[in-house]
């Protein structure tokens, strides 16, 4: 692993230029000012008697309060919520006949990582669950420089140009006036401003699939969206897009649970991040590759450089060539999550970018935003944004919070102070960042590349390629957000664009609404049925796996400890974590007369927080359970969540209170644990009633 430069809290981190400074050690020893004094009262500010004024003098609490008074920095426009984890990233295959970026030909090489998960709409205090694209950063810390891979979990955008997106994020942030609603895009604006830009239907039907409701940050894909470019030794150019896959799987939520989970535990996704990896479950991602010649790029029925459109996989395969495990939890949120900096201009030599129209707005972006937030032109140096796997040297000097004491007079650059005996500084080198070489010709102008004009025929191919369940969820959601738009117009207008993506899900979701269907609005280009692709399914793209799931067992006083156990270690054995769910917190005495302690008490702990569901119940509190409605909700919704349930059969007064029918997913199991645990795998999907 590459060594880094800011190490512990407590140690002394070199920064650029081989000098040193001290980072904040919370150790025990002496309390101590910002400037070292001693402090030797930390309860009591400074009064004139015990009942008097605070004396202004007292410049221990002064500094303490001052301080505290700017704690909070700018949050980040979008993407404000998020969670972050250390990680390491190992290439598994050069892609040398490609590229000469390190990172992509060192085979073997583990290079450190930070990456930060995120919603798009919602403020830093927001939920983790609502129905938004998750943003998934990479920053790689290669021996070449930073690379950042600013990405999401959902392979296109909304939008084609980047002088359309403050529009978009006004639309989708709390509306002007009222200040709401938070985290949430079903509101009038912001599908006022979708169903005016058709070139948005493609990802709108992605962020209303279950793609926008992930289980955990830890069973999502992601993607770098943009093509990007690969440059050889000649710097010759190759298209590529980047995709994680998580070797979890995809597992989303159902938008019931979503919406449950978010009074619940309003930090349901960083928590599992964080207590997945503290519990040395680290999440891994295979990474892969779509590479694309400029010859074939010409032939491909859309335009390459246009991110509302995506490669089928049918047409480009992904290739994997490396793997990223999160292995470690910031030691501090703010100092590393919080200012984490992704840039996506970060780009180490061999690796450029396309003239993609919306990468090109977020080439500036990024940076221009960091100073704002960030407060200083040295956010470079704060540590999680230091390169770490180079030196990083050059004449830029001073602004504010500069950290680092360079030696000497060199700050510019030539000169020829070396000749003098002193030290000249570093000088450019010919293998450093090199652009592709490229002809740019056309007039200036403000235009969209009739090869951008083709809005629909991708948003139908997704659509198409759903499994039918898929297919139900789309239309159900949207039927959910365009009943939260108030103004009838706009949702004619979405019903109006639907009818080009697919005539039966418009159909449908004026049903839904009890709206007339409008006529289709008139595409920019004709439409194109293109062959489905499987590979955009979210349910069976990757074998069910119990692993890295939780499985509640409700557990009565009384309850067999055998029967406990055998769930236990059926689940644990296949990878997944078991929680123990009992009526009060103070656990319950089993059946052999042995105590078992509590992960969480019934009402606090409700079922759908996990994936699978076991009741251990001993036969009076079985009867007991059933007259008391919060254990007759905790299996009733585990049961209309499409959950596996594991019962013993005295669990049966509960279970016909809930109206449990006892289909496959209903397991016995006293005798059938392994059963469950496969069933546990995945959703019971023939349970579910379409809901429009
Ligand atoms: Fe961003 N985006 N974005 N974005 N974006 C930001 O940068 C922006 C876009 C994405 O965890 C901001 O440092 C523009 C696409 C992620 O810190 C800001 C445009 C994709 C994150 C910004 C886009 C993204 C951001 C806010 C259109 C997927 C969070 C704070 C041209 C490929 C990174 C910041 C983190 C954050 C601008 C479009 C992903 C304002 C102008 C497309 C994952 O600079």
């Amino acid at each position: 692993m590459a060594k880094s430069r800011a190490t512990s809290p407590t140690t002394v981190a070199t920064v650029a230029g081989g000098e040193t400074h001290q980072t904040a050690d919370a150790s025990t020893g002496v309390l101590t000012t910002n400037f070292g004094h001693p402090v030797s009262d930390n309860q009591n500010s400074l009064r004139a008697g015990g009942r008097g004024p605070t004396l202004l003098e007292d410049f221990v609490l002064r500094e303490k309060i001052h301080h505290f008074d700017h704690e909070r920095i700018p949050e980040r426009i979008v993407h404000a919520r998020g969670s972050g984890a250390h990680g390491v990233f190992e290439l598994t295959k050069s892609l040398k006949k490609y590229t000469r970026a390190k990172i992509l030909t060192e085979v073997g090489v583990k290079t450190e990582t930070f990456v930060r998960f995120s919603t798009v709409a919602g403020g830093a205090g927001s939920i983790d669950t609502p129905r938004d694209v998750r943003g998934f950063a990479v920053k790689f810390y290669t021996k070449d420089g930073n690379w950042d891979l600013v990405g999401n979990n959902i392979p296109v955008f909304f939008i084609q140009d980047a002088i359309k997106f403050p529009d978009l994020v006004h639309a989708v942030k709390m509306e002007a006036d009222r200040g709401y609603p938070q985290a949430a895009s079903a509101h009038d604006t912001f599908w006022d401003f979708v169903s005016l830009m058709p070139e948005s239907m493609h990802m709108i039907m992605w962020a209303m699939s279950d793609r926008a409701i992930p289980r955990a940050l830890r069973f999502m894909e992601g993607f770098g969206v943009h093509a990007f470019r690969l440059l050889d030794e000649n710097d010759t150019a190759t298209f590529v897009k980047f995709h994680w896959r998580p070797r979890l799987g995809l597992q989303s939520t159902l938008w019931d649970e979503a919406v449950k989970i978010a009074g619940a535990d309003p930090d349901f996704h960083r928590r599992d991040l964080f207590e997945a990896i503290a519990g040395g479950n680290f999440p891994e991602w295979d990474f892969g590759v779509q590479l694309v010649s400029d010859e074939d790029a010409a032939k491909l029925p859309f335009d390459i450089l246009d991110p509302t459109k995506l490669i089928p996989e049918e047409l480009v395969p992904v290739e994997i060539v490396g793997k990223l495990t999160l292995n470690r939890n910031p030691d501090n949120f703010f100092a590393e999550t919080e200012q984490v900096a992704f840039l996506p201009s970060n780009l180490p030599p061999g690796i450029d970018v396309s003239e993609d129209p919306l990468l090109q707005g977020r080439l500036f972006s990024y940076l221009d935003t960091q100073l704002s937030r960030l407060g200083t032109p040295n956010w470079h140096q704060i540590p999680v944004n230091t390169a770490r796997g180079c030196p990083m040297r050059n004449f830029q000097r001073d602004g504010q919070m500069q950290h680092s004491v360079f030696q000497g007079r060199a700050n510019y650059e030539p000169n020829s102070l070396a000749e003098n005996g002193e030290s000249g500084g570093p000088r450019e080198t010919p293998d450093g960042v090199r652009s592709r070489r490229q002809a740019l010709v056309g007039a200036t102008q403000r235009v969209r590349s009739p090869s951008f004009a083709d809005h629909y025929s991708q948003a139908r191919l997704f659509f198409r390629s759903q499994s039918k369940t898929e297919q139900n969820h789309i239309a159900a959601a949207l039927v959910f957000e365009l009943s939260k738009v108030a103004v009838t117009h706009v949702r004619a207008r979405v019903l109006a664009n639907l009818q080009n993506v697919d005539p039966s899900l418009a159909r449908r979701v004026a049903e839904g609404l009890g709206q007339a269907l409008p006529t289709a609005s008139r595409p920019a280009a004709k439409v194109v049925d293109l062959p489905p692709s499987p590979a955009l399914r979210l349910i069976g793209k990757y074998p069910a796996t119990i692993e890295g799931r939780c499985v509640g067992i409700l557990v009565s006083d009384g309850a067999d400890d055998k029967v406990v156990a055998k769930v236990r270690s059926a689940a644990e054995d296949a990878g997944a974590t078991v929680k123990i769910v009992t009526e009060t917190i103070g656990g319950v005495v089993l059946k052999s007369g042995k105590a078992l302690a509590s992960d969480g008490e019934l009402r606090g702990t409700p079922s759908f927080i996990f994936d699978a569901v076991a009741l251990v119940l001993a036969p009076d509190a079985a009867k007991a359970f059933a007259a008391n409605p919060s254990a007759v909700e905790w299996v009733a919704t585990a049961f209309n969540h499409l959950k596996a349930i594991g019962i013993v059969e005295a669990a049966a007064p509960l279970l016909d209170k809930a109206n449990v029918e006892r289909d496959a997913w209903v397991v016995d199991i006293a005798a059938k644990p392994r059963d469950f645990v496969e069933k546990a795998a995945s959703r019971q999907w023939s349970r579910e009633k379409p809901p429009c």
